[in-house]
């Protein structure tokens, strides 16, 4: 494999990571690889990857589990295609594994099902850690990494195990997905990565995932979308009501930001008394720090990147959803400083 890690000129942090993580998961018989709740893309490749290693490094049943579902057409797609077996952390019985990783997150984010009393062997991830939760264990946090992807194709290259053609497939669509296609934070490793892989993906495989059917549930959620969409100035808010899952919220997020009239997009919707929200923004890079801010001034959690980010916001049953998505667009339109600027409908009948 020297020929490819030279291709990719890996950094040498890689080596030594890759020897600790060896050595971490090197004794262990089985393996738990958690992703976030409603996982995507790049958290889906990453334990598939991560799943594939512990194999290689003779641990020899991963299980591969996340909170939440599969909503998003695509990401479904995704598993039906590329064979993933994923287990429902309902499911689980963390007691019965020896080692225990998080991918694509961090304990205490607010977005896995895990709960805070488990002990955590491993994280690789590449948002920012929480300040205040610093874990005594392996990690691989690098935030200037467009896609922890990136990081478990290294991981593969460095120790010399054989990427498949579906897991390759996985990773490069993991990558092309939080990346935007390159748009967006992206790091010199993200594009070395990029190129390598696509030369060992499915293309037939990719084309399905990317184009998959649609129900009618998401066309019904386009238009309503469309019908709640306002502007102000060049901040656009679209709230969908209630959600069959909350992946449609970034979803909607992605479609309508890439409105030429806007800088930033937010969008919410509810979903089983939680706001789920996402911002995303086109030459500002305060994304993450935005849902942060805005998920804690309302007692929920957010976070993310510098141009696509997330939270969520619980309430209780007794409370009305109404209510609690007035105040969010209170809270929402100060942070963004258009507190006062009258909304106007994002996309009106033609003029
Ligand atoms: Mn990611």
């Amino acid at each position: 494999m020297a020929t490819e890690q030279s291709e990719l000129s890996l950094t040498d942090d890689f080596s030594a990571k890759v020897e600790e993580l060896r050595k971490c998961i090197g004794p262990a018989q089985s393996a738990l690889i958690l992703t976030h709740d409603y996982p995507d893309p790049d958290c889906i490749a990453s334990a598939l990857g991560l799943a594939h290693l512990c194999s290689f490094w003779n641990c020899s049943a991963p299980v591969i589990s996340f909170g939440g579902f599969i909503g998003r057409a695509e990401n479904r797609a995704m598993v039906r295609f590329l064979n993933i077996a994923m287990v429902p952390f309902a499911l689980i019985d963390v007691k019965e594994f020896d080692r225990i990783f998080l991918v694509d997150s961090y304990p205490g984010k607010g977005n896995i099902s895990l709960p805070s009393s488990v002990a955590i062997n491993g994280v690789i991830d590449h948002h920012p850690a929480p300040p205040d939760h610093p874990i005594d264990c392996f990690t691989d946090i690098r935030k200037e990494v467009g896609a922890t992807s990136t990081l478990i194709t290294g991981y593969l290259l460095e120790s010399g195990c054989p990427i498949p053609q579906p897991l390759a497939t996985a990773l490069f669509y993991g990558i092309k997905t939080d990346t935007g296609d390159m748009r967006r934070d992206v790091s010199r490793l993200d594009l070395a990565c990029y190129k390598h892989l696509f030369e060992r993906i499915d293309h037939k495989l990719l084309a399905l995932i990317i184009n998959p059917d649609r129900d009618i549930e998401y066309f019904r959620l386009l238009h309503r979308a469309t019908e709640s969409a306002v502007s102000y100035n060049n901040v656009g808010y679209t709230h969908l009501g209630n959600v069959s899952t909350p992946d449609y919220v970034a979803e909607m997020a992605d479609l309508f930001h890439s409105l030429e009239s806007i800088e930033w997009m937010i969008c919410s919707g509810i979903f089983k008394n939680q706001i789920f929200f996402s911002i995303r923004s086109k030459n500002v890079y305060t994304s993450g720090t935005k849902a942060e801010q805005l998920a804690q001034s309302l007692g929920g959690s957010g976070g993310g990147h510098g141009r696509a980010a997330a939270g969520r916001i619980q309430f209780s049953s007794e409370e009305a959803s109404n209510k609690r998505i007035g105040e969010f667009e209170i809270v929402t339109r100060k942070l963004f400083d258009v507190a006062s600027i009258k909304p106007k409908k994002l996309i009106s009948k033609q003029e």
